[in-house]
């Protein structure tokens, strides 16, 4: 059943004379899981094709964006019809008034909104404001959570960094990191802990749910209490909604716990594939924001009218009904692993949370902290990973990232995927 990858293997060698690693986003270059990155030529709904014409059933989705599946035609239209009046303006244009008035609508905490080209660039943005406003340093960020890699939030973070075992990164000083406190994520306490001992504390900045270190949920009314906690510092809480935003329910995390922040940031799903990021909240808050407040922030190509025509075609397809199939296609998929899950007992763990899915190599019966994700068994992840792809399934090339199902996604695609899940693991476990 071995792969035939021999062309991917060619640009590979190649790639690797020309960029680091051979790739431009380090978790894509395959090294947690073996092997070289395969090198794409075509996607379409569910599935991608490699240059070696091996096809797919894609639960990567580009990391979150793709919530409607590969080249939706829409999506696919409307970047065709904006790009032939013109890429790129740097002015503004009403496209980027009609993505703002969906951000607002969809997130109550949100009034007014300043829309940016990544998820690092809208949360690094997020706490100068949050700096900015509340005219305190300290940053709080939770253990595992990945917030992109601006230089103060690349500590304890989750994605590249866990996957590679990398407590931070080099090139970031002292002076950069010394302002932002780790605390672990759904530990009540320890935030409380810290809190009442620090009053120079800005903002806390999370991931509601913790996507970038496998799947991991919040406790009870963990969020309910960190905002509480938050309120009665008079410290600001960002939610990072940059994977859930869109994702969860179109008003995100947020909607779905009923908790909300003071400042959101979004990306991935609002560029409809295309690079968009954004941050928002109260006008309040926003009013510190340049040209109308002290706040710098700005970009050659923010808003870009292709980006976000692509994200208004995308947020558009995002109706009541959209949620419905892809909770109910995720049920399935949960249902489906059931009894593939009792049969491997103690030996592994399948958890779903809307359209998002990790699978885990552990021995809990639940996954809470990050603590036991890296205790899960990621070299069996690496063998089950390279399993998957030879029985045409795509999944993130890391232990520690989540799949996405799209609602491009269908049962038979699910059904070919429990199969192969199947295999592997007797392969893996057995
Ligand atoms: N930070 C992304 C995963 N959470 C990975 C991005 C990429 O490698 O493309």
């Amino acid at each position: 059943m071995a792969l035939n990858t021999s062309r991917s293997g060619e640009l590979y060698v190649k790639a690797c004379t020309l960029l680091p690693g051979g790739v431009n986003s380090p978790v894509r270059a395959f090294r947690s899981v073996g092997g070289h990155p395969l090198y794409f030529k075509l996607g379409k709904g569910s599935h991608i094709i490699d240059e070696d014409g091996n096809d797919f059933i894609d639960y990567c989705m580009s990391w979150g964006p793709l919530i409607l599946g590969h080249a939706d035609n829409d999506v696919v239209k409307a970047i065709q019809k904006v790009a032939e009046n013109g890429t790129s303006f740097g002015a503004p244009h009403e496209g980027e008034i009609s993505i703002a008035e969906m951000v607002v609508n969809a997130f109550p905490s949100i009034e007014k909104v300043r829309f940016v080209n990544s998820g690092t660039e809208a949360t690094m943005s997020a706490i100068r404001l949050a700096r900015g406003f509340t005219g305190k340093s300290k940053i709080i960020k939770f253990d595992g959570c990945y917030h992109g890699h601006a230089d103060h939030l690349l500590v304890a973070a989750g994605s590249g960094l866990a996957t590679f075992g990398m407590p931070d990164s080099a090139g970031v000083t002292k002076n950069a990191a010394k302002d932002t406190i780790v605390v672990k994520y759904n530990d009540i306490d320890a935030l409380h802990q810290v809190l009442s001992h620090n009053d120079d504390i800005a903002c806390c900045i999370m991931e509601p749910v913790c996507c970038n270190y496998g799947l991991i949920l919040p406790e009870n009314d963990y969020l309910h209490k960190v905002r509480q906690l938050c309120t009665q510092h008079n410290v600001l809480l960002i939610f990072d909604e940059v994977i859930t935003g869109f994702r969860l329910a179109r008003g995100g995390a947020q909607e779905r716990f009923g908790v909300h922040a003071d400042i959101t940031t979004l990306g991935k799903i609002i560029g409809g594939g295309l690079p968009v990021g954004a941050y928002g909240g109260k006008a309040e808050i926003m009013a510190k924001v340049a040209p109308d407040g002290p706040v710098y922030q700005a970009g050659t190509l923010s808003g870009n009218p292709i980006a976000v025509a692509a994200g208004i075609a995308t947020l558009q397809k995002l109706v009541p009904s959209a949620y419905q199939k892809l909770e109910e296609l995720g049920k399935y998929f949960e249902e489906q692993m059931k009894p593939v899950v009792s049969r491997y007992n103690g030996k592994m763990l399948f958890v779903r949370f809307a359209s998002i899915f990790a699978l885990y190599f552990s021995k809990d019966e639940t996954i809470t902290t990050v603590d036991q994700v890296k205790e899960s068994n990621m070299q069996q992840f690496a063998q089950f990973h390279r399993l998957m792809l030879e029985r045409g399934v795509y999944l993130s090339p890391s232990g520690y990232e989540v799949g996405f199902l799209s609602l491009a996604h269908s049962k038979d695609d699910i059904d070919a995927t429990i199969k192969a899940i199947d295999e592997s693991l007797a392969l893996v476990l057995g």
